[in-house]
């Protein structure tokens, strides 16, 4: 059967579930049976999307089957009756073919379903088996993570593993969903999640899936540019909140369009997926383009305070309990690297490829005083600093509002945003998620230990991580400071969230930057992985509960192994070229089949 049937959940209460889409999003277009084969062809009422949906139906081992349709006005089908003796075997192969028009022209649809089934057919359904393990095989051998000693964890993070790969668009045109492809809530909308959680967990494992993923900016280029100029903003792209075909789908602009950040976030993602891919094509062909249009909007809307520097007024950081500030540390360093990653990539296709340049440069008509410009903002930016505290305020005014009274606040009082109205959470310190403890996370390299232990400390007491996104982002900002027993209770928050149910909201889908951040935090947190200006380091710490872990990381075309136990740590270069990497103080040259070992430090 091919069920049109459908409708959104939608929720009054809770503002992550569906905006209210009250019937049906769809009509169905077209509909028919052919033989054994079922089409159906819907319509999606207000962006206009078709989906065709071809199925054909193979039974076999029966001689006396005798089949008739089925139809309703949403169904249509084919039943099948027959005699079954015992120990006799019927197989029933079901093939389904799904193409949009977004895959093709609309008329070229159905032709090009027609072919995608014949082919299938012809390989029939053990040869797609086949092809299938030997992908998921290939995915294991490039990404498994192992913790040793415990059957609770190991299974909760290949079960995330499992999902990122699963849910996510691998076409350049689809992206990965919040809620991947396993329910409603946020409606199937992409987030920055992708570029801060999801590609960083395939740039070092499967790095053409994060290519895809980048694509799919590049795609939406234009809409963004639409959305820059909706908001005022005459040159440059700004990348939408909340969206599926790149149009900004939030309805909530103080929690969604304010949060700036969005651009850099994307050219972050972009900075650390070529350096680790040495994807200088899709820097060329569509990385810079991205990087320099949203770069624009940074220096349109920052502007020069005497004794400050570069300021940025009026956005919203990643914490959505705290909107509508003036400087917000994160979205300022994250624009101060933005600015200076699209000078340097400005001056590195200058130096390397001058061509594409001088074309990018006309087609955007990007002048150098405007290049030159990206990096005097850059070296100049303002980032907040509290002299008295010694810590970095989450913005200008987040230090003199009045601290939420957690004390009196009982446990069915969170999340927050279900029980209080947004305007009362605005008036508090209190954060739904990491802001600046993803800043320390992010550039770990740029401060001290004490400085990050000062930082952490202040920002976990007033964190409630009402956002699945929070935890795993402590845990590695944990590690990093050496909190190893904190940072452990936050990775069993986040490696089992939806296997457990810990959010309480898993049926409307699985947490999918939360997913992300579990191999994060093994890999980042727990193994202490860094690149810096072409370095790579590690900083392995072990828990006493576990007998140790493993891990791989893609890196410049090798695939190393990490293997840590109670003792020591183990580097194994399993494919690829001689490589250094350095582990706490020690440089060690890697080479293939030639493991080095160092103790663990403790
Ligand atoms: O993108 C996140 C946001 O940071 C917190 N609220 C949920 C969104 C989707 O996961």
């Amino acid at each position: 059967m091919l069920d049109g049937d459908v409708k959104n959940s939608i929720s009054i209460e809770d503002p992550r579930l569906g905006s209210g889409i009250l019937d049906r999003a769809f009509l169905i277009n077209d509909k028919g049976i052919d033989k054994d084969i079922l089409k159906m062809q819907i319509k999606t009422k207000n962006s206009g999307l078709r989906l065709l949906c071809t199925s054909k139906n193979i039974l076999k081992g029966s001689n006396d089957c005798i089949s008739y349709d089925y139809k309703e006005e949403y169904k249509i089908g084919i039943c099948y009756e027959f005699n079954i003796k015992k120990s006799q075997q019927i197989l029933f192969n079901k093939y389904i073919v799904y193409i949009t028009s977004r895959d093709c022209c609309e008329h070229d649809m159905d032709d090009i379903s027609s072919k995608i089934l014949n082919e299938a057919l012809n390989k029939g359904f053990e040869e797609i088996k086949t092809e299938q393990i030997g992908y998921m095989k290939d995915f294991w051998y490039k990404s498994d993570v192992e913790i040793k000693g415990n059957l609770y964890l190991q299974q909760g993070i290949r079960f995330n593993m499992f999902h990122l790969l699963q849910s996510t668009g691998k076409d350049g045109k689809t992206n990965i969903g919040a809620k991947g492809l396993t329910g409603e809530g946020y409606e199937g909308h992409y987030f920055w999640d992708t570029e801060m959680y999801v590609i960083p967990f395939f740039t070092y494992t499967k790095p053409e899936i994060a290519r895809k993923l980048l694509e799919y900016r590049y795609n939406t280029l234009d809409k963004a540019r639409e959305r820059a100029r909706q908001m005022s903003h005459e040159k440059g792209a700004l990348f939408p909140w909340r969206t599926i075909n790149g149009e900004e789908c939030s309805a909530y602009f103080p929690a969604s369009t304010a949060q700036y950040h969005i651009n850099s976030d994307i050219a972050y993602a972009i900075k650390k997926y070529v350096e680790a891919a040495e994807d200088f094509d899709f820097l060329r062909e569509m990385g810079a383009k991205i990087v320099f249009e949203s770069v624009r909007i940074f220096a349109d809307i920052c502007h020069f305070v005497e004794n400050k520097g570069y300021c940025i007024d009026g956005v919203t950081g990643p914490d959505e309990y705290t909107a509508i500030v003036n400087n917000n540390a994160y979205t300022n360093i994250m624009a101060k690297e933005h600015l200076k990653y699209a000078f340097d990539t400005a001056m590195l296709l200058k130096e390397k490829y001058i061509s594409d340049f001088n074309n990018i440069k006309n087609e955007l008509c990007l002048e150098d005083d405007e290049i030159d410009n990206w990096k005097t903002i850059s070296d100049n930016m303002y980032i907040p600093y509290d002299n008295n505290l010694k810590i970095h305020p989450q913005d200008d005014t987040f230090l003199s509002k009045k601290i939420w009274d957690f004390e009196n606040t009982p446990k069915e009082k969170y999340p927050l945003l279900l029980n209080y109205h947004p305007l009362v959470i605005y008036r508090h310190q209190v954060c739904k998620q990491a802001d600046w403890v993803l800043a320390l996370f992010l550039f770990s390299e740029k401060f001290t230990i004490e400085q990050k232990k000062r930082d952490f400390e202040y920002y976990e007491k007033i964190t409630t991580h009402d956002s699945s996104l929070s935890p795993c982002i402590f845990s590695i900002a944990a590690c990093d400071v050496g909190y190893i027993d904190k940072a452990y209770d936050y990775f069993i928050k986040t490696a089992r969230m939806d296997l457990d149910d810990n959010h309480g909201n898993t049926k409307d889908g699985i947490h999918a930057a939360n997913m992300a951040g579990s191999y994060m935090d093994i890999v980042f947190g727990f193994g202490g992985f860094r690149v810096f200006e072409d370095k790579v380091f590690f900083k392995p710490a072990l828990l006493g509960s576990w007998q140790g872990y493993s891990f791989k990381v893609n890196y410049k075309k090798r695939l190393i192994k990490v293997s840590v136990d109670m003792k020591k740590v183990c580097f194994d270069l399993i494919e690829g070229e001689d490589l250094t990497v350095f582990c706490y103080d020690n440089e060690l040259k890697l080479s293939k089949n030639n493991p080095y070992i160092v103790d663990i430090m403790r």
